[in-house]
Order: C-alpha cells, then sequence, then structure tokens
C-alpha cells in the first residue's frame, strides 16, 4: 500500500487555511489591515508573557464562516471538509436567536491537529420552514435547487480523495484550488433585483444565502491575544467597529470566547436581467455581507460552568434592556463577579476543563498509591508539584455571540424587528441528515482529552492502574 506520498490532512487543511486567507486578503483588503493589527498587538502581548505557549499555532489560527442554502451543499462540504481533517463539532440553533438556520462547527478534533492548526469553519444551513412568507420560502428554495456551487473538477477530485484515502501534492493543489472556488466572491449575483429585493424584505440573511453562485466566505477571523488592546487599534484606524465585544467580560482568567469585527462592507453587485437575455444591460446594485472579526479565546468550560455562564449572560441582558454599550460592559462585569476568577478555583469547582503536565518533580516518598484512589493520588502530586494542570482552550463556538455577530452585519437593523420568522426548536437530527453524519459533542473532545492527558502523566511516572 502506498500511502505516503500522500498529503497528511492537517497539512492539507494548513494549505488550505493559508490560501483561504490569500484570497480573503485580495477581496476584502481591510482584512489585511485587520491581520496587520492583531499581529502587532499579539507581538507585543506575547513579549511581555514568555510563557505563553500558543504562539506557535497562533500566527495560523483563523476561524471562517459560509452560509449554505440547502442539505446536499451541507453534506458535501462536510464531505471536502473531511479531506481536510475537519469533522463537525457542536449543533448550534439559531432559531433561538430569531434566525432561520442552524449550524455546525467543521473542526480538527484531535489534540496533536488541533496544536498544529485549529482552522475552524463556522457553517450554517438554511431552514427554509422557518420562512413565515410562503413567497420568499418558495423563491429561495427555487433559486437554490438551481444553483451547484461545487465544480466538476472538485467533485471528481473529492471522490478520488474518498477512494483512495488521501491526495498526493499535484491532486491536492488542484482539490484546494477547486475548493476555493466554492467560497469565492462572485459579484454576479444569480438573481433579479426584484428577487433580491424579496427575499430581502423578508431577511437579509436569505438574499445573501439564496441570490449567488457561491458560498462565499463572509468573514474570516484571526485569534488575538487581548481584544480590548485590538478594538482599540481597530477603532484608532477609523474602522467602523461593532459598539460591543461579545462573549464574557474582560477577566483575569479568560474563559470561552470573545469576539468582535468591523462592519460588513456596502459591496457593489450586478444583478440579472428579468429576460435571462445576457447580451442586455445588468442591473447594478449592493450587498453587505463581508467583514473581518477578531476573536480571543480562553478556557473550556465544562456543562456546569456552561450553564452557569448561560445564567449569568442571560441575567445581565435581562438588566441591560436600554443600555449604552459601555453601561452593558459594566452590566456585565458585575453581573459576573460570582464567576470564579482564578485558574485553582475554577479548576477546584468544576468550571473548567484542563490538561495534566508533569513538571519534572519525582514523586516524593510520603506518596503512595498502595490502597489509595486515582482521585487521591492525583490530588497529592498536584499539592507536591509533580503534576500541574493548564487550562484547555475553548475551540468552539457561543450561539448567543454568533446571532450577535450576525445581527450587527445584516445591516438595517429595522427590518430585523419585523421579522416574520417563527422560532423554530432545534433540529440537530435534521443537519445530521443533511450531514449524513452525527455531530460530535464537544464535551466529549474536552473531556477525552483531559482524561488522556492526566493517563500519559501517569504513565510516565509509572504510577498508573496500580
Ligand atoms: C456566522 C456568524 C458566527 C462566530 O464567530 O460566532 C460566527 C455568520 O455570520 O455566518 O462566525
Ligand atoms: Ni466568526
Amino acid at each position: 500500500k502506498q500511502t505516503n506520498h500522500y498529503v497528511h490532512p492537517d497539512d492539507l487543511r494548513t494549505a488550505f487555511a493559508l490560501e483561504m486567507s490569500r484570497m480573503y486578503r485580495n477581496e476584502v483588503p481591510l482584512y489585511s489591515d485587520l491581520i496587520r493589527i492583531v499581529e502587532g498587538v499579539n507581538d507585543q502581548k506575547f513579549a511581555q508573557s514568555i510563557n505563553s505557549n500558543t504562539m506557535d499555532r497562533l500566527d495560523l489560527e483563523r476561524h471562517g464562516a459560509i452560509r449554505l442554502g440547502k442539505p446536499m451543499e451541507m453534506r458535501t462540504v462536510c464531505r471536502i471538509f473531511g479531506v481536510l481533517g475537519m469533522r463537525p463539532v457542536g449543533y448550534y440553533d439559531l432559531s433561538a436567536a430569531g434566525l432561520p438556520m442552524h449550524a455546525t462547527c467543521f473542526r480538527p478534533t484531535a489534540v496533536s491537529s488541533l496544536a498544529k492548526n485549529p482552522f475552524r469553519i463556522f457553517t450554517t444551513l438554511l431552514r427554509p420552514e422557518l420562512i413565515r412568507s410562503k413567497e420568499a420560502q418558495d423563491l429561495a428554495e427555487c433559486m437554490l435547487a438551481k444553483r451547484t456551487i461545487f465544480s466538476p473538477e472538485l467533485m471528481r477530485m473529492l471522490n478520488t480523495a474518498e477512494s483512495q484515502d488521501g491526495l498526493d501534492p499535484e491532486q491536492a493543489g488542484i482539490f484546494i484550488q477547486e475548493t476555493l472556488k466554492t467560497f469565492s466572491w462572485a459579484p454576479t449575483a444569480a438573481a433579479t433585483a426584484e428577487e433580491y429585493q424579496l427575499l430581502k424584505a423578508q431577511h437579509p440573511i436569505l438574499a445573501d444565502i439564496a441570490c449567488f453562485k457561491t458560498a462565499h466566505i463572509n468573514h474570516l477571523t484571526p485569534r488575538t491575544l487581548d481584544i480590548t488592546t485590538s478594538q482599540e487599534n481597530m477603532r484608532k484606524e477609523g474602522m467602523a467597529v461593532k459598539d460591543r465585544i461579545e462573549g464574557p467580560p474582560s477577566r483575569r482568567c479568560p474563559i470561552l470566547l470573545r469576539q468582535t469585527s468591523f462592519l460588513a462592507l456596502e459591496e457593489p453587485i450586478k444583478f440579472v436581467n428579468n429576460s435571462h437575455d445576457e447580451s442586455l444591460q445588468m442591473v447594478q446594485g449592493s450587498h453587505k455581507a463581508r467583514f473581518g472579526e477578531i476573536e480571543e479565546r480562553g478556557a473550556a468550560v465544562t456543562p456546569y460552568g456552561r450553564k452557569f455562564y448561560d445564567e449569568l449572560l442571560s441575567k445581565a441582558m435581562e438588566n441591560a434592556t436600554g443600555m449604552s454599550p459601555e453601561e452593558v460592559d459594566e452590566q456585565m462585569i458585575s453581573t459576573f463577579c460570582s464567576f470564579p476568577d482564578d485558574w485553582d478555583e475554577l479548576r477546584a469547582q468544576g468550571l473548567i476543563y484542563y490538561e495534566y503536565e508533569c513538571t519534572g518533580k519525582s514523586i516524593p516518598d510520603t506518596i503512595t498509591s498502595c490502597g489509595t484512589d486515582r482521585a487521591t493520588i492525583v490530588q497529592q502530586l498536584l499539592t507536591e508539584g509533580v503534576l500541574e494542570t493548564k487550562p484547555i482552550t475553548y475551540e468552539d463556538f457561543l450561539p448567543f455571540s454568533a446571532a450577535g455577530i450576525f445581527q450587527s452585519n445584516l445591516g438595517d437593523k429595522s427590518n430585523q424587528d419585523n421579522l416574520p420568522i417563527l422560532k423554530g426548536s432545534a433540529a440537530q437530527d435534521q443537519l445530521e441528515r443533511a450531514l449524513d453524519m452525527c455531530i460530535i459533542d464537544p464535551d466529549q473532545l474536552y473531556a477525552s482529552a483531559q482524561e488522556a492527558s492526566l493517563e500519559i502523566c501517569l504513565r510516565k511516572l509509572g504510577t498508573s492502574r496500580r
């Protein structure tokens, strides 16, 4: 079996992420400025904290987002990302936030792959049944039924990759270039101005999903070590920035994910003419969809920690109605006072996931494993400084933050308030049918990363399961 000339999925993903970033920098020059700002802040921040060990993956680290229109697109995208070593992790019900869609995140799952390059794509799928206007629903579905966002060459390469279980370097180059076409910007809409307006009036996201020939990437997001400074620097450069940072307030011990963005740009597009006669002049218009985002990642929280976070968030948001962005931030800080802000405390209370590391110190004679349960031994090893713990980075997303990001970038708030959208219930099974795959539970990944790190340490120390 000659498999060693195939490119490793981790390397394919890195090549893809780099090409995607290059493409987006060309398409949206403002994103180049964003990268420069974030790199400047990261270099400074990194210089101040020598023991940060995230730098190796940091300059590569990105997430992006795409919005898909039909189940078949989701299935194919799932196969494509599979070749890049990315699996669907987590279910996000966006109907809870008034959006007619649900989502998953494609990302690597193995600790070693995450360490190499944790590139993620937040991928939403339209749920036409949640659109109340029958006319808009029918139009969107009819337009989506007609489109193909994958080139024949891409489908051939995808089949090849799956049947031979890998791609050689030449095939990999073709695969990546063809995949990028699917996610590139096509400034000529696949809709007439009337169709576009009809969908947009119903919900701007509908127009964005259904009126184009590609599933354009709508943002890319580098990771910053200091989102507050990055946001200040964005403002200083005159970028139109979202009015507040989503997610938990600023803390000594960062948890989960904080995000902000520069607002989507109004970009010229052309609409097709009613007559479908190509020789007729196209109608000029504009569309707002593409933006640039930054994120600061903290520790992954346990289900118990997440419940606590969600409770505090909704409490703060309830109190925040009618407040200015600055007041909301203050409200968040005061509400989150009850969420411990000390790593040992967070760990002791079972609020976060962490991994174990051997410090290099050997086991003192006072510790014997005979007749003692593992939890006690581990506690002793921690107390004696033989083992230490480090929070595990949160690799996923937050549905309410995502909704905030969507909302800020769809433009025209007024027409969102009269949205005639049904609040649907979560439909994970429906998304899994589209994917033709089960969605992986992120908590299982964090829990097993924590457990595996302990196993490795105990084996190293020779105290494993005696
Ligand atoms: C996706 C928004 C969600 C995030 O970082 O939470 C997202 C979109 O606008 O399509 O990317
Ligand atoms: Ni994002």
